[in-house]
């Protein structure tokens, strides 16, 4: 072969110019590596699930006539790294050229950068051709500005791609439809019954099981639900559209113990490992809209459309714009271990058994869930944000570091002090019990803030606020939460800190 090209297990996009023609004198090479593998405690279901999607596309490559290595974990030349077993293939093929896409991952973007430049044969690099923006357009659209609001990079987007817009004016006459998408279930309301794929990835299973990898959670490897190819993760893009688009600015926040996904997507496999393009996925939202303006309200078409057009894209920029420093960034200095219970799910938080639960069982949680009970109680309890983000990374079918560790350590932990989120988002259990029905099956009282039944995040809330006041206090969006805090009879916040010390000295027993 003259060229070598390496396909990352994210860089799943058939459509990528590089598969429009046929060469036989190209060889793309897929591998699973240790070095992926073990970098965090993956869930079996991430591993699994990429694992699958990266054969299937081996395969479809091969259908279309295009030359594939695929390198199994367990293959006996496996030199368990993407540089040693590039390394093998130039050499047995006397490879001419090896070019590889742009990695999304700080970490393997310059890992290959140092690989080329030690290369002794031509290398290039090509973009990944998935993105609306280019790696470093966020960070060009924000210099000079004051501010990096995600809302200013929306509406840039909008216009610039014309989506939602009549002439230079929004559809609907407003940008953000937010006000309205903030309901909580309402009871004996049953979201459409989730599309279910049932696939097999018992081998895969195996094979990660018998090489001794690290992993965590729960798996049905012969009746597993995630799309492992692009024809499957356009029938979970239908059966979006159709069943959940209608509701889902509506229920976007709200939370239950049943539902495990309400009207959310489970776009973020597909998206991230590239099967689906953000363009196609945008597309299909506004055109049923267009189609179906008497059923579909704008609110829940734009919702969506801000998540992956505004918040998806945003995200990457900041991140390109400030790795390799975000991943040291500790604004709070907060140095806690992750309470053991995280990995288990076994804790009597009724909130956090049942995210944690889920997570576990499906490698998956809404942003909410994520946000304001995962997140939310990491930050309040002070847990150092390193734990933090290794157990997201592992956790989630969708965990990629771009756009993992901006929504952990950025817009949750506010480790970043304040690039991403305009203020910590932190909540007590007053905010759980009006998103969700966690609190009336839970031991913990969420009325209560020091007594010995009193819900945990209620004291951690204060205790909070008051550890980070000098950091905090004069915070315009803070003022109203330091008001209530000075008011306080003396003798309450005392009790009150009192029990966040408890809750704190005994958090792996909650
Ligand atoms: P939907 O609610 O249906 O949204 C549609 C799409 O919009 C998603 O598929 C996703 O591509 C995009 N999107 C929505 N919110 C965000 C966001 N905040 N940032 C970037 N894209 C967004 N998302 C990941 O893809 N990978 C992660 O590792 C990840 N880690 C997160 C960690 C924390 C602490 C938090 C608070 C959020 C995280 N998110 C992450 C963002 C978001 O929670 C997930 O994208 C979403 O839950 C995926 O489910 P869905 O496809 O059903 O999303
Ligand atoms: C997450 C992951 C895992 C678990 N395994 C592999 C692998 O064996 N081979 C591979 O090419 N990619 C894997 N990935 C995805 C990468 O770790 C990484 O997150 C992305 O390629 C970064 O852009
Ligand atoms: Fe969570 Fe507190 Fe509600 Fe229990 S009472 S579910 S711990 S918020």
């Amino acid at each position: 072969y003259k060229t070598l090209r390496l396909v990352l297990g994210d860089q799943l996009n058939l459509q990528h110019t590089w598969f429009s023609g046929k060469d036989s004198s190209v060889l793309y090479a897929l591998m699973e590596v240790k070095t992926e593998t073990d970098y965090v405690w993956h869930h079996i279901q991430k591993v699994c699930a990429i694992f699958a999607a990266m054969e299937e596309f081996a395969n479809a490559l091969r259908k279309l006539g295009h030359e594939v290595c695929y390198i199994k974990l367990d293959d006996l030349h496996n030199k368990q790294s993407f540089q040693e077993n590039c390394d093998a293939l130039i050499d047995t093929y006397q490879v001419e050229e090896f070019q590889y896409q742009m990695p999304d991952e700080y970490r393997l973007d310059q890992a290959l950068k140092v690989y080329c430049a030690n290369l002794t044969i031509n290398n290039s690099l090509v973009d990944t051709e998935h993105f609306f923006t280019h790696r470093n357009e966020v960070a060009e659209f924000f210099l000079g500005k004051k501010s990096l609001l995600m809302e200013n990079f929306y509406r840039h987007m909008r216009k610039r791609h014309s989506i939602l817009m009549l002439g230079t004016e929004p559809v609907g006459g407003q940008w953000n439809f937010d006000q309205e998408n903030r309901k909580k279930l309402p009871k004996n309301h049953k979201p459409f019954p989730p599309l279910l794929l049932h696939n097999d990835v018992t081998v895969q299973h195996r094979r990660i099981t018998a090489t001794g990898v690290k992993v965590i959670g729960t798996i049905q490897a012969n009746d597993f639900q995630w799309p492992v190819n692009r024809q499957q993760s356009k029938e979970l893009l239908d059966h979006f559209i159709t069943y959940c688009l209608p509701l889902f600015g509506t229920f976007q926040d709200a939370m239950h113990t049943d539902e495990w996904y309400l009207y959310h997507s489970r776009l973020s496999f597909s998206l991230n490992t590239k099967m689906l393009s953000p363009m196609e996925v945008i597309d299909a939202a506004t055109e049923a809209w267009h189609k179906n303006r008497i059923t579909i309200d704008i609110n829940q078409v734009e919702g969506f459309v801000r998540q992956i057009l505004g918040w998806r894209e945003y995200m990457r920029g900041i991140y390109w714009m400030n790795m390799p420093d975000f991943e040291t960034m500790n604004f709070f200095g907060h140095e806690r271990t992750l309470p053991q219970w995280y990995w288990s799910g076994q804790t009597k938080m009724n909130c956090l058994r049942s995210t944690i639960g889920q997570s576990l069982q499906s490698a998956y949680a809404h942003h909410i869930q994520r946000l304001m009970i995962t997140g939310n109680f990491a930050l309040l309890a002070g847990i150092a944000p390193e734990q933090v983000d290794f157990w997201y990374l592992g956790i989630y079918i969708d965990a990629i570091q771009w756009v993992e560790i901006t929504n952990t350590r950025g817009m949750s932990q506010y480790a970043d002090g304040g690039i991403i989120g305009s203020k910590p988002y932190t909540a007590s259990a007053n905010y759980i019990h009006k998103m969700s029905n966690y609190c009336d099956g839970c031991r913990y009282d969420h009325t209560e803030r020091a007594t010995e039944n009193a819900c945990p995040f209620n004291s951690l809330y204060w205790d909070f606020h008051d550890r980070h006041q000098l950091k905090l206090r004069e915070h315009p969006r803070l003022k109203m939460v330091y008001a209530l805090w000075d008011k306080m009879e003396l003798n309450e916040k005392e009790a009150i800190l009192n029990r966040a010390a408890h809750v704190l000295k005994n958090i792996d027993n909650l």
